[in-house]
């Protein structure tokens, strides 16, 4: 008994953390991981402890099929081979999400896709596990998992909207280089290494400019005056949070950190909320750790969220140039509960409440 699950991505950046949080066992040729991240995760159970698992099955790109990851042979995408699952977690890019998790559905699974292809559908729930699990419930056969920096963000803003509502919120990231993948990464200690050994910085790859020892006001694609990614940050939180009339401006900047993206907040409430109380809310809020002691330099940090699964929130304080708002600091490992945690934790929420069953695709067409 248990479900059979695929991961599709699992060869990928996100896809090693997937495994990792359905407690499959790194091997030493696994070398997907970055060495913070790997040392961090130590102490913290796996996501999916708990969800009844019969069967595991890492999927990849043509390239990889038939190779070995953990002991398990990858598979490719075929309509053979997409057969007989309970569940398909997804981290392999909007092309492939938009083309196979209809077909994994049709095949009888729940698909979770960490992608942005499905997030604004009407007929996809876009979950963080804490913030809105009910909107689970109105599941279709896809639910979606929120971009890295949207996700943390609302583990730290929805007890605040549930006890004063939300009015505005002005939003600036910190976004680190894993967040673009596994070459940007390698790319950022590249560059280091040459601008501390004085030889030539190699031509950038990963971005428009070399990301060490730098900040770019560019993470993701310019579609018109803001990125994709600023978008992202607007239109899911409105959707999560469900308040089509919260106001977001945005700022996505990319620095030279491995893992974890930090952001800094200022909430604009709609009724009177102190600093004192937010902080309350938040030291009883799920997913969250408080770290906010700045006389002894006690804040979030990248470094220490890095492997964490949950959020860390601090700097809270009241913005001296409007009494109703407040002002936050708040940071997220962006592998974990950015993407690869927070899809586990909704396959474990699907299970909780009994809604791992299949779907008829084809009652929807906008699926198909
Ligand atoms: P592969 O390793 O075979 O290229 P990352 O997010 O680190 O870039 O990883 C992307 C993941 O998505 C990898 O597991 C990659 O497999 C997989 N992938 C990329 N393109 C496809 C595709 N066309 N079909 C299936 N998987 C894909
Ligand atoms: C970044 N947030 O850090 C991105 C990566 O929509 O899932 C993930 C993109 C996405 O650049």
């Amino acid at each position: 008994s248990g479900y059979r699950i695929a991961v599709v991505g699992a060869t990928g950046q996100v896809g090693g953390v997937l495994l990792d949080e359905l407690g499959v066992k790194r091997d030493g040729d696994d070398r997907q991981a970055l060495a913070a991240v790997r040392e961090g995760r130590a102490g913290f159970p796996p996501a999916g402890e708990g969800l009844p698992i019969r069967e595991i099955v890492p999927f990849a790109s043509a390239r990889s099929a038939g190779t070995t990851l953990r002991g398990l042979e990858v598979q490719p995408l075929t309509e053979e081979t997409i057969q007989g699952f309970d569940l398909a977690v997804f981290s392999a890019g909007g092309s492939t999400s938009r083309e196979w998790a209809p077909r994994f559905v049709a095949a009888g699974a729940v698909v979770v896709d960490n992608s942005s292809a499905w997030r604004m559908h009407d007929d996809v729930p876009l979950v963080v596990a804490e913030v809105n699990p009910e909107a689970l419930d109105e599941h279709k056969g896809i639910v979606a998992n929120p971009n890295c920096s949207t996700m943390q963000l609302m583990v730290a803003l929805r007890p605040l909207q549930q006890a004063a509502g939300i009015e505005r919120l002005v939003v600036s990231t910190y976004q680190a280089v894993s967040g673009t993948g596994k070459a940007a990464v390698d790319e950022l200690l590249e560059e280091t290494r040459a601008v501390l050994e004085g030889t030539a910085v190699p031509a950038p790859r990963s971005y428009a400019h070399q990301i060490a020892f730098n900040a770019l006001p560019h993470a993701g694609s310019f579609v018109d005056d803001h990125t994709d990614e600023e978008h992202k940050l607007i239109n899911e939180t409105r959707k999560i949070l469900g308040d089509p009339t919260i106001r977001v401006s945005a700022t996505c900047v990319r620095v030279p950190v491995l893992n974890g993206h930090s952001e800094t907040c200022n909430v604009e409430t709609r009724e009177p909320l102190s600093p004192e109380r937010a902080r309350e809310l938040l030291a009883a809020a799920p997913g969250v750790e408080v770290r906010d002691d700045p006389a002894a330099a006690v804040y979030p940090l990248a470094t220490e969220a890095d492997g964490r699964p949950d959020v860390l929130v601090g700097r809270i304080r009241r913005d001296p140039g409007n009494p109703q708002a407040l002002d936050l600091f708040v940071v997220g490992d962006n592998l974990r509960k950015g993407a690869a945690t927070n899809t586990i934790q909704l396959a474990k929420v699907l299970h909780e409440r009994g809604l791992v069953r299949p779907t008829a695709v084809d009652a929807v067409p906008a699926l198909v």
